[in-house]
């Protein structure tokens, strides 16, 4: 499997040196965990681990996109006009084997985004720590550009279900943790390298991924031809 493009899109990052931001809010603490509340009712008996498109579905995630703090900083780094390119609820239930490997949010066989005009979010609705599956990013690692996802080992079903692709030469060693209260987020340059690791608590843990774009940042390959959701500006 190859890039859609050839652009690597080395360089930096919108994001500085590190290429995330993290510790801001998206809500408070007890109206995120009311909310997680709401999806382990829904969810539980079929123990659903990935919902597409929960901006369009649930109107608690249509109002995380347009979060003050999240939006504000998003506009500061890619202009006025922000659409939401994508949204999907992760949940890990408890003793289910769901880690995500090593990958990059901006490119996949269907398209690749600019990075200097898109920031990928991902929210804490539950509480998300070391050991129920928080994000886990090698800092710096967007400035080399999108890596080739060509050499794919068997252990990566689960990021090809969620549209990932595993990068298995990630330099794994450099990883830093990145624990969320529930109402705290935290946003990426799309090409960071990031990952999760399985739920091994009692508790469900629960997080909104988001990619955020601003006009021309999607580079589509074939027919694949994404509708955006607009949050801001008229130039869509
Ligand atoms: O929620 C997770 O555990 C991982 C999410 C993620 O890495 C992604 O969706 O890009």
């Amino acid at each position: 499997m190859s890039r859609p493009a050839e652009i690597s899109y080395a360089g930096p990052s919108p994001l500085g040196e590190t290429g995330y931001r993290t510790g801001l809010d998206w809500n408070i603490g007890s109206r995120a965990r009311a909310r997680a509340s709401e999806m382990i009712a829904e969810h539980r008996a079929e123990q659903t681990e990935v919902v597409r498109d929960a901006h369009l579905r649930f109107d608690w995630a249509a109002h995380a996109v347009r979060s003050p703090e999240l939006l504000g900083r998003v506009k500061a780094m890619i202009g006025e006009s922000v659409a939401v390119e994508n949204t999907f609820l992760m949940l890990k239930w408890p003793g289910r084997d769901f880690a995500v490997p090593w990958h990059q949010d901006g490119t996949n066989p269907r398209m690749q985004l600019d990075p200097e005009r898109s920031v990928a979010a991902w929210l804490a609705v539950t509480d998300a720590t070391t050991v129920n599956g928080c994000l886990q990013v090698i800092p710096g690692s967007h400035a080399a550009g999108y890596l080739d996802y060509g050499r794919e080992e068997s252990g990566a079903t689960r990021g090809k279900a969620l549209g990932v692709q595993g990068m298995y030469n990630a330099p794994h060693g450099r990883g830093v943790w990145l624990p969320l209260n529930a109402g705290q987020a935290c946003l990426m340059d799309v090409r960071l390298l990031h990952r999760s690791d399985s739920n091994t608590t009692a508790g469900v843990r629960i997080g909104l991924n988001v990619r955020y774009v601003a006009p021309g940042a999607i580079r589509s390959s074939g027919p694949h031809s994404p509708s955006l959701y607009p949050l801001t500006g008229s130039d869509w």
